[in-house]
């Protein structure tokens, strides 16, 4: 009987100890691949999946529905164990809003995979899950990436019906495969008024004429028959807008700029995301995914913005220098100046309103980048001949690329066809994953290398300790502490502009115990000489306008009054939340 009770007591004890080790040391693990691209509903399913291996740390959340009824989805990760979120600097990542720009997603999915795949086996992922909260919308265009990757068409829009052609009815005429070989290529015409010719070693590519030339060719866009009857073709495709021009910061008009929308956050997907941030005000870094050219950029988005105030780009320069040293061959710009002008991108939202610092990255190189031509030094001024003459060696390149190494399968040879309108024609040419994705064989190195960037901007927000308290009884229950708080991180807990602007309210250091009063406050010039300049206190707190700087400190000296147990909390809305408890005596 007694020895009954031993066992099962000793069953009791193994089987808790057992529940617990599951828990604490071997989380389930997800297993995801990164050699295919992901339809939502497979997204979705990943979502889930690692929500339901890692419950303690992810919530997923519906931020709304497109216009075809897909969810939105928003993911959560914080360690609850190590305070809530909103105690944390956030790090907001979004991929795929224009919508045939669909890596940025499988980078979305796989920072946050690896981030619980590797919480307490190493040091990064563990620090970072513990110390920051992480937001992320890892496609912001359900719809658009479902057709995409299930019907192999590509649309940068969403899917609100617009009539682009101002002719009564929308989204009437789209591109559509003529030939039936399951995508949508380009039209060309033997035409010898055409502007362009055969490439002199591969006729399967087509190059401009120069002045004077005999053409060959006329292309006539993508394939496609005019659905109904205006004598143009694919002029109303579905949707045909640009979300990315339609944040509620700098925003223009559709007639200054396409895609702009009637006002800001006029489509389901940008107010879903402007709430999720907005619900977030601790987010101090964020990370937008688009497609292509190998690019780190920051804003501003349009000039009449102005620079960025010089504190903030040099928090910028640190981070996007060594993001080009995470991923090889892109390089580190700036949008108005070194892309093109953008008013109401998502960027300049992130940044100027809400004070996170954001990166822009353009995923993936021209495949020639990999099968090199040679011979281009950057920024190098060259002749117009000597361009024409690279082009054409780069456009061989790039089908030696196609040929040799995707092997052929992302061209369609030119074949014939008769089309109702235009007769004889040839349809070939790339087809959808044959340019601006990576191939599937790269995939997986854009994901990591593009998470570690992230990871590395989530790091480098601010970190904070207090550090070197002193505290002096100068008569009965009246203390002077000296606080000093230091941030060891190159990002400071409010931004240049966000001080500038006041875009945000300011950190607050403050008193808490029983019976206790601030009496008294003075930031701390010299702490030899005692130096101070008094402050304005508020109840038991004081505000730091400008926070802590970039990898330095704030130092004050208070005078309280009271005794026993007082926490010291250093609170700020994007920099954390920390406290120190005191005891005076
Ligand atoms: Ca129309
Ligand atoms: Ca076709
Ligand atoms: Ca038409
Ligand atoms: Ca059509
Ligand atoms: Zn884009």
């Amino acid at each position: 009987m007694r020895k009954n009770r031993i066992f099962i007591t000793f069953l009791g004890i193994s089987l808790s100890l057992m529940l617990l080790s599951s828990q604490t040391l071997s989380p389930a693990e997800v297993k995801l691949s990164f050699d295919h691209f992901y339809n939502n509903a497979e997204l979705t399913a990943a979502l889930k999946a690692l929500q339901k291996a890692n419950p303690q740390f992810m919530k997923m959340v519906s931020l709304g529905k497109t216009h075809q009824g897909r969810d939105i989805w928003g993911v959560i990760l914080n360690n609850p164990k190590t305070g809530p979120a909103e105690h944390k600097s956030g790090f907001y990542i979004d991929g795929n809003i224009h919508g045939n720009e669909i890596q940025g997603t499988e980078v979305a999915l796989y920072a946050i995979w690896y981030l619980l795949k590797n919480y307490g086996k190493t040091d990064l992922a563990t620090r970072l899950l513990d110390e920051r909260a992480f937001y992320f919308i890892p496609t912001m265009n359900p719809d658009s990436r479902d057709y995409f990757v299930d019907k192999k068409e590509y649309y940068r829009t969403g899917f609100i019906p617009l009539d682009d052609d101002r002719d009564g009815v929308a989204d009437e005429d789209s591109s559509e495969d003529l030939d039936g070989d399951g995508f949508i290529t380009t039209m060309r015409k033997k035409d010898s008024n055409g502007r362009f010719k055969a490439h002199p070693d591969d006729p399967r590519i087509l190059i401009p004429i120069r002045p004077g030339e005999k053409g060959e060719y006329t292309l006539l866009g993508s394939e496609g028959i005019d659905n109904d009857g205006d004598g143009r073709i694919n002029e109303d495709e579905l949707g045909g807008y640009d979300m990315n021009r339609n944040y509620g910061f700098n925003w223009q008009p559709h007639y200054v700029q396409y895609g702009a929308g009637p006002y800001p956050f006029a489509y389901p997907e940008t107010k879903a995301t402007r709430d999720f941030l907005l619900a977030h005000p601790n987010i101090m870094g964020g990370q937008n995914f688009h497609n292509s050219g190998g690019m780190i950029l920051r804003g501003p988005g349009a000039k009449n913005m102005g620079e960025y105030p010089m504190g903030d780009r040099r928090i910028y320069d640190y981070i996007g220098r060594k993001g080009e040293k995470i991923i090889p061959g892109y390089r580190y710009l700036i949008v108005y100046s070194d892309l093109y002008t953008v008013f109401g991108g998502s960027i300049d939202f992130l940044y100027s309103v809400l004070g996170a610092y954001t990166f822009s990255n353009e995923l993936d190189i021209s495949p020639t980048f990999s099968f090199p031509v040679g011979g281009e030094a950057e920024d190098e001024e060259v002749d117009e001949e000597v361009q024409r003459i690279r082009n054409l060696a780069e456009r061989l390149a790039e089908m030696e690329y196609h040929d040799l190494v995707l092997l052929g399968e992302h061209f369609a040879d030119w074949k014939p066809y008769k089309h109702p309108l235009y007769g004889d024609v040839e349809i070939g040419g790339t087809k959808i994953y044959g340019s601006r994705v990576p191939p599937l064989f790269q995939l997986a190195d854009t994901c990591h290398r593009n998470a570690a960037f992230c990871f590395y901007h989530a790091d480098q927000m601010p970190r904070l300790e207090f550090d070197g308290m002193k505290v002096k009884k100068l008569e009965k229950d009246l203390f002077q502490i000296d606080v000093s708080v230091k941030n060891t991180r190159v990002t400071p807990t409010i931004s240049a502009q966000a001080v500038q602007k006041k875009l945000h309210r300011a950190d607050r250091l403050k008193v808490e115990g029983q019976n206790i009063k601030l009496v008294a406050a003075g930031r701390l010039f010299d702490k030899y000489r005692g130096i101070t300049s008094k402050v304005k206190t508020r109840d038991n707190y004081i505000w730091i306008e400008s926070g802590v700087p970039s990898f330095g400190r704030v130092e004050y000296r208070f005078l309280v009054e009271g005794k026993g147990n007082i926490k010291l909390i250093y609170d700020s809305l994007k920099g954390g939340y920390y406290t120190k408890s005191v005891t005076l005596k």
